[in-house]
């Protein structure tokens, strides 16, 4: 069967974020951001890595952006550091760090890219965290509307696609449960109310965007993976259902319908870890109607029933693996309580995966898209899809074609779903150079762009484009022609 051809304006994009690529760390009148603090006390990243330095992208801003124009990049999304702009997070813009901005969107106009700019990619402002306790306060979201006005009304003529938050799953799986990204804290409870906040600040700013952006499309980008059962157990099929209400229903009702799903806010409220929710809670997030939804697709997972007691019958126990964020399995004290809908994370065992044990799976790309078009109706912009590997250069060339092989998966099933009729608007791979990975450092290479660095420092920072830079200047310039059935 012949799959349609991808839309005409299809955005073929890369992504990146700040803080993984920006360096300038202190540059030009920035603040300290969480991420700046967290990484430099010892112990926290893998071999101390830290984006003071990063790619200096700060510094290398017109030569990357020369390099997406020889890509025929249509669409770059990157992140705004806010503490860049406004350093203390609430008081008096920088404006040598929005000017930083607004070259960058000038050099992507100039080439006909597209910029999708992402408001917040997990770089708190350091002073926001110490004044109000971060985003457990509800004094952030005043400080994040007066930092998203000052974007749309700098960019409101140049920037048409906006995110506003980048994988809130994971940003406050980590920082709130898991303790392994700041502020480190390890309480469910505060998870589950950190994320309320950032629900009403997420409303908050599309409503503001709908006022004063009403051309534009403005969503947020969630971390997305579909649930499978292990076997055909009732008892997995149910754990199935509970962990895709417990990993994403919980965060993509609130966006797309602007209600917590039911089952879900039950058993949380049961088990006394439903945040409060006013009427007046209730009514924001009803108003705030995101125009796409971000998916940034890795990968799913996989569970069985929970059942501690009894040795796990197929597929490995999956150990909770800091470095893999995309399936939260419930903490063990929760195990405990019969009030949370339990389940356990395990492997699948028709799936290979990368060398960080990330399980790699196409078709679940087409199962994710599929399912959330079909629950929310929204169009859907792929903000991030790629693969993480230990790249190497030999006689100054970069030859990873198990990235283009995993591209090329991907952008398979991606076409099928547009075929089965799924609504898109654009794709970028994750990511258009090598950058830090937040816990892995250097050498989790993920980029088109080779960037010649590693955990122990900046070398001199060269790029140098991979063989995939190439397939994918073939695959824009055809608009995906060559991925047939
Ligand atoms: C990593 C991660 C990141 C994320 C991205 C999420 O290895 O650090 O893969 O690069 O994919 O920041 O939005």
């Amino acid at each position: 069967k012949q799959l349609d051809d991808f839309p005409k304006n299809f955005l073929w994009g890369a992504a990146s974020a700040a803080y993984q690529i920006e360096g300038g760390f202190d540059a030009d009148g920035k603040g300290p951001s969480i991420w700046d603090v967290y990484a430099h006390q010892p112990g926290n990243t893998f071999k101390g890595t830290t984006g003071d330095v990063a790619i200096d992208h700060y510094h290398h801003m017109a030569e990357d952006v020369a390099l997406m124009a020889k890509m025929g990049l249509k669409a770059y999304r990157f992140s705004v550091a806010w503490s860049r702009v406004i350093p203390d997070g609430d008081g008096a813009v920088n404006e040598a760090g929005l000017d930083f901005y607004r070259r960058l969107i000038k050099a992507l106009k100039q080439n006909d890219i597209e910029p999708v700019l992402t408001l917040y990619h997990w770089d708190l402002p350091q002073a926001l965290q110490d004044k109000y306790n971060g985003w457990e306060s509800r004094q952030v979201i005043p400080a994040f509307e007066k930092y998203c006005r000052t974007l749309f009304e700098a960019f409101k003529d140049d920037v048409k696609y906006w995110v506003t938050f980048n994988e809130q799953n994971v940003f406050t799986g980590m920082g709130y449960r898991w303790g392994n990204h700041p502020p480190k804290v390890q309480d469910t409870k505060r998870m589950f109310a950190a994320n309320h906040i950032i629900n009403l600040a997420n409303a908050t700013a599309i409503n503001l965007f709908h006022q004063l952006v009403p051309d534009g499309m403005i969503g947020p980008s969630f971390g997305y993976g579909p649930v499978y059962p292990l076997t055909g157990a009732p008892e997995d099929v149910l754990a199935a259902v509970n962990a895709d209400d417990f990993n994403n229903n919980w965060w993509l009702d609130v966006y797309c319908r602007g209600e917590y799903p039911y089952f879900e806010r039950k058993a949380l409220t049961r088990a006394e870890l439903m945040p409060e929710v006013t009427a007046a809670d209730d009514a924001l997030l009803k108003s705030a109607k995101p125009d796409f939804l971000g998916i940034n697709y890795y990968h799913g997972g996989t569970v069985q029933q929970n059942r501690l007691e009894k040795p796990v019958k197929a597929g490995d126990a999956k150990e909770f693996s800091a470095t893999d964020p995309y399936l939260m399995q419930p903490k063990a004290e929760q195990a405990q309580s019969p009030e949370v809908p339990m389940f356990n994370a395990v492997s699948n065992p028709y799936l290979a995966k990368t060398a960080w044990g990330w399980e790699i799976d196409p078709v679940g790309f087409r199962v994710g898209l599929r399912q959330v078009y079909e629950k929310y109706r929204l169009p859907l912009f792929v903000t991030e899809n790629g693969l993480g590997a230990l790249d190497e250069l030999k006689d100054g060339e970069i030859d990873d074609s198990y990235r283009i092989d995993y591209l090329q998966d991907h952008l398979k099933t991606m076409k099928e779903a547009i075929t089965d009729g799924v609504d898109m608007i654009g794709y970028c791979a994750w990511s258009f150079t090598d950058l830090l990975s937040w816990l892995n450092g250097y050498k989790k290479r993920y980029g088109f762009v080779y960037v010649d660095r590693d955990d122990d420092g900046p070398k001199d920072l060269k790029r140098i484009p991979k063989k995939s830079f190439y397939w994918y200047r073939d695959i824009i310039k055809q608009n995906g022609a060559q991925i047939k059935a």
